[in-house]
């Protein structure tokens, strides 16, 4: 398993909330690079199939697209899933 490299981190969704008089800073979710099919294996089962079709099509244009909120199917981290995240993940579909 190891240590993560944190040079591979390729998004960090903050959260900042002020609680009364108070001020919190959290971190919701950091993703990180990795060498199997890259960002189109949503559930990181080493297959680009129709189970990561199937996410991609459930946050299909959804507004408050975060990648933890959309499960990584904002492939190119516009906030949105549309057709270019659909052309990026038709790209790796059904290699390894
Ligand atoms: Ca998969
Ligand atoms: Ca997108």
């Amino acid at each position: 398993m190891g240590s993560p490299d944190f040079s591979q981190i390729r998004y960090l969704e903050i959260h900042a909330d002020t609680w009364g008089a108070g001020f919190q800073l959290g971190v919701d979710g950091v993703g990180f690079d990795t060498d199997r099919a890259i960002y189109r294996d949503f559930n990181a089962d080493c297959s680009v199939d129709t189970l990561d079709l199937d996410t991609l099509a459930q946050h299909w244009l959804c507004p408050d697209c975060t990648p933890v909120a959309c499960e990584g199917a904002d492939i190119d981290l516009s906030g949105k899933v549309d057709l270019a995240d659909f052309a990026l993940f038709a790209e790796a579909w059904l290699k390894e």
